[in-house]
């Protein structure tokens, strides 16, 4: 694997809310851009939806003359609301998305009750399923998909002119890696993924999707797969596929239902597209309710 390094400018966006890392990829030799993982402002308990953020990175868009190609998803995210419909109204880009959207799509079609004519689960909604090792261009700029399945089944990273956006697989050396109890989670294939990832030459740049920021240190995006392999405290080079499964397994039997995942799941697995309308001309979030009266 190569990780030439191509000019692009890098500009970040923070979701304070959901602590989400945006990136918007340029191409100087052409103003074309790339846009990965915005988020949709979404106040839960009012109901209200908005696009603050959104807007922001149009203005950036505007205001540098940037043409954005692509909005690239690294998965169908369970803690926020995806702002790609919207921006692909707005700017006419592509949404791209792992092919394991499918599965991703299959398993909430039945947790959501979807019928067969709102949801086939064969990745409708999104413009482009990209498959492992797909290559595709930003401009000048080539970018390549990497399968890193374990978070959920349609997570991918993006190796963009030799940066990498590793999307919920590993998070910064000090907060170890994302989750593996979704539906469709799982500790060992997070691994195996993770590996792939440390096969890239170790002065790789690696950006976070989230920092949570543990034991209130400062904001961090960015890191190496050097720095990974040194000090990941979940994977580390020579950590083995079982100590890090018992790990995981022990913290996320830790952790709560993150706060906005039926909507957002709903949501982004229509690409951030928001549920129809109904006769009222109001659409509505459905919440699966469990537990017994
Ligand atoms: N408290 C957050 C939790 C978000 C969460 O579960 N994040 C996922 C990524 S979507 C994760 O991997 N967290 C790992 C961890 O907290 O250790 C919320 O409610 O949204
Ligand atoms: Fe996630």
């Amino acid at each position: 694997m190569t990780t030439q390094q191509q000019p692009m400018h890098i500009e970040m966006f923070f979701d304070n809310d959901s602590s989400t890392f945006s990136y918007l990829l340029v191409d100087k030799s052409s103003n074309m851009a790339a846009l990965i993982d915005p988020v949709l402002d979404y106040d839960a308990a009012a109901g209200m939806v908005d696009t603050r953020s959104a807007d922001q990175i149009l203005a950036y868009l505007n205001q540098h003359e940037l043409k954005l190609q692509w909005i690239l998803e690294t998965h169908a995210h369970a803690d926020h609301l995806s702002a790609a419909h919207y921006l692909r109204q707005k700017t006419g880009a592509r949404v791209g998305i792992g092919e394991g959207i499918r599965k991703v799509q299959q398993t909430f079609k039945v947790v959501f009750n979807i019928g067969d004519e709102e949801l086939t689960a064969k990745g409708e909604c999104f413009d482009h399923l990209f498959h492992d090792g797909e290559t595709f261009q930003i401009g000048a700029l080539t970018g390549r998909v990497i399968n890193t399945p374990g978070h959920t089944n349609d997570s991918v990273s993006y190796l963009i002119a030799g940066h990498l956006f590793v999307g919920d697989s590993l998070f910064m050396p000090d907060a170890g890696t994302a989750r593996c109890d979704f539906p469709g989670g799982d500790a060992a294939v997070l691994y195996q993924s993770i590996q792939r990832l440390y096969q890239l030459p170790d002065d790789t740049p690696m950006y976070m999707c989230h920092d949570y920021q543990p034991n209130g240190r400062e904001l961090r995006y960015k890191t190496t797969v050097g720095e990974q392999k040194q000090q990941n405290i979940h994977v580390a080079a020579k950590t083995e596929q079982q100590d890090f499964v018992q790990k995981r397994m022990a913290r996320d039997a830790t952790l709560a239902v993150p706060r906005l995942i039926y909507p957002s799941v709903q949501v982004n697995i229509r690409a951030g597209k928001l549920p129809t309308a109904e006769s009222n001309g109001t659409a509505y979030i459905k919440i699966p309710l469990k537990g017994a009266l």
